[in-house]
């Protein structure tokens, strides 16, 4: 059938005709050429269109995808990698969350060094095992992704995971001090800086009366110190901007033109703090102002405030609000009422707010931002002596989009995209002239397209950075109603792909999402994903990348004992355990460190010991460590849990817990 199929398009057949063709209507005789082809899409019940929508999304046995989606898994605690065009689920990459495939979090080395110190028990009130993933940032180098590494914010709890692209896992997961709940991040400057991650629900030191919201809870808007070498968060160089009170909520780093600059959109500036305080729901007290604030942070001037007008604050240092303001490190612009997304263009010159109560979409332009900055052209300051920029002198523009504006992707071309979460919907508009508009075209509503249900986020082709492509953009729908069949009460969300090249918005491929609440997700080419390895050198810490100094060597096997601890140096090769029967006592304390002396890309073996909770997935070079206190006597038949080889099943062996 591929063969068939292939030769005419080969031929110069494009997918256009092919529609087109089939769209004639008489889909047998028109498409004989094509080898039966209309037949095929007559048997299954497409519609021309729809078999073209096939042909745009279909990607064939053995090939590969063109793009990745780094989708976030909400309160799975995951990220999910997902083809584009075809939608395919390729990797998930357990973050705050336990996932045993992986062994991440169930026992063993990883858990202990990543997900237990990930968790600040001065700051929570015990070892998290799970989160609320949101936002996905890839790291980028001159604005572009570069293939290095992503990091994810954990909503419920204020933290930021760290994911290396050479393998795809966790390495870091960094408990954000004086800040609880977040959501303004992660997003990275545009040559991986900093993370950005700040606060949702301002937050006090301890305990404090709600009644006291106004004076002592705070928002903080922290910028993580990225290692360039490592990729990993660095505390000591980390700086935070104290914010007021405001419910701070989705954020961008600007890029070129605003290089230097964070925006980030809040709500709830009415600080209501729910029935307790002001005798009306949160959801009621929250919205009655015409305008919230868009927060303009000057991280490139905090950064050389930080070096000598910072507090040390649990660990990282602190500019509290009062110099926020004498040092000019924070402005804010009226933006309509409880906006959501706040999202740089491509070419870093204009902000684009969503109303959420606005039909609108509100556009700012950065160069008229930075000079009211620089003439302390203020409308005035809020309670707190923050100046607030006079909204007129800012905007560039906005447009009527339809009903629940949420957040907003470009293409590069000049457009963005918003969705809309009350209509179902994404709408195209155009930007201004900087972004090469026409003036008479700019700020126009130019196209929408109906999505399955209720439109979250959107996610354009590498639409977060300088390089946008405008090729691909998928719709992440909390609701997938009646898309696909019920399988329970806990229904799927679901996933449309939107093709942006033809001459209007078209949904063509869409997959259901089981695994949790994707909130956003960013779309890079594969082939920028360059520093991907397929098995580790041989011996290697994958927390390091460095060879362990536990790793063992084929022949070096041993088991040592230091009064009750046990060390097993143990490898793993098809199909055996080296050694594979472990006697110790009860009491004693058994460390397993596991090298995997494989080579070869797909050879992976497991580790697993009923009884004690344990299981590992030795990838090929890797070597891990696990303890265990061997507390249960018994004879435990320990096996490879993954199906690596013909003697798959022989590949066990016993730990003996004597009396
Ligand atoms: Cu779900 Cu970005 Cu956390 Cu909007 S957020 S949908
Ligand atoms: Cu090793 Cu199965």
């Amino acid at each position: 059938m591929a063969t068939r199929l292939r030769s005419p398009l080969v031929a110069g057949v494009g997918v256009v005709a092919l529609v087109v063709g089939l769209a004639a209507g008489a889909l047998t005789t028109r498409l004989t050429g094509l080898g039966g082809l209309g037949d095929i899409a007559a048997q299954r019940g497409l519609t021309a269109e729809e078999a073209g929508y096939a042909l745009q999304s279909f990607v064939a046995p053995g090939k590969f995808d063109d793009y990745a989606l780094v989708s976030s898994g909400g309160h799975s605690g995951q990220i999910h990698i997902l083809g584009i065009p075809s939608l395919r689920l390729i990797k998930t990459i357990p973050v705050f969350t336990p996932e045993s495939w992986s062994g991440y979090g169930i026992q063993g080395d990883r858990p202990d060094k990543v997900l237990g110190p990930g968790s600040d028990t001065r700051k929570q009130a015990t070892p998290l095992t799970w989160g609320d993933a949101h936002h996905p940032a890839l790291s980028e180098t001159n604005g572009e992704y570069d293939g290095r590494w992503v990091y994810i914010n954990d909503r419920a709890n204020g933290r930021l995971g760290m994911v290396d692209l050479r393998d795809f896992k966790v390495k870091q997961i960094l408990d954000i001090p004086n800040s609880q709940t977040s959501h303004g991040g992660a997003f990275v400057t545009p040559n991986s800086e900093y993370v950005h991650i700040s606060s949702m629900t301002p937050t006090t030191e301890g305990y404090v009366p709600l009644e006291q919201y106004k004076d002592k809870y705070r928002g903080v808007s922290t910028f993580v110190k990225i290692d360039p070498t490592s990729g990993r968060g660095d505390l000591a160089n980390s700086f935070q901007v104290e914010l007021p009170p405001y419910t701070q909520d989705l954020a961008d780093a600007g890029k070129r033109a605003s290089n230097g600059l964070v925006f980030i959109g809040s709500y709830n500036t009415e600080m209501s703090i729910g029935t307790a305080g002001d005798g009306k729901p949160l959801e009621v007290g929250a919205s009655k102002n015409d305008f919230d604030f868009l927060h303009v942070v000057d991280w490139q001037k905090a950064e050389q405030v930080a070096r000598t007008k910072s507090v040390m604050r649990n660990g990282i240092r602190y500019i509290a609000l009062d110099t926020v303001i004498a040092e000019g490190l924070l402005h804010l612009i009226p933006e309509p009422r409880s906006p959501h997304g706040a999202d740089v263009s491509p070419d870093g010159n204009y902000v684009v707010v969503g109303g959420k109560l606005d039909p609108r979409v509100t556009i700012y332009d950065v160069e008229r931002i930075k000079q009211a900055i620089a003439a302390k052209d203020f409308a005035g300051k809020d309670v707190f002596g923050v100046p607030i920029l006079k909204l007129e002198g800012v905007k560039a523009g906005e447009v009527e989009v339809g009903a629940g504006p949420l957040h907003i992707q470009f293409d590069g071309k000049g457009h963005g995209f918003v969705s809309l979460f009350l209509d179902s919907a994404i709408s195209k508009f155009t930007l201004g002239p900087k972004a090469g508009i026409a003036p008479d075209k700019a700020y126009k509503l130019v196209d929408k397209v109906s999505v399955h249900y209720n439109i979250g986020h959107l996610a354009a082709s590498e639409g977060d950075t300088v390089a946008a492509d405008g090729k691909w953009l998928v719709a992440l729908n909390k609701w997938s109603v009646d898309r696909y069949p019920v399988v329970g009460t806990l229904h799927p969300q679901n996933f449309q792909l939107i093709d942006l090249q033809a001459p209007r918005m078209k949904v063509i491929n869409e997959t259901p999402i089981g695994f949790g609440e994707p909130h956003y997700a960013q779309i890079i080419k594969m082939s920028r994903l360059t520093k991907t390895i397929e098995a580790y050198q041989t011996g290697t810490d994958p927390l390091t990348f460095q060879k362990s100094d536990k790793a063992t060597a084929k022949g070096a096997e041993r088991v040592e004992r230091s009064g009750t601890n046990v060390s097993v140096y143990m490898t793993a090769m098809r199909s055996h355990f080296t050694p594979d029967v472990i006697r110790v006592k009860r009491g004693d304390t058994v460390t397993f460190y596991i090298t995997s002396i494989e080579t070869g890309r797909d050879a992976t073996h497991g580790f697993a010991i009923p009884g004690y909770n344990v299981n590992l997935s030795l990838d090929p070079g890797e070597t891990l460590a696990v303890t265990i206190t061997a507390s249960k006597t018994g004879s435990f038949a320990l096996y490879c849990t993954e199906f690596c080889s013909a003697l798959h099943l022989e590949m066990q062996g016993w730990l003996l817990v004597e009396p």
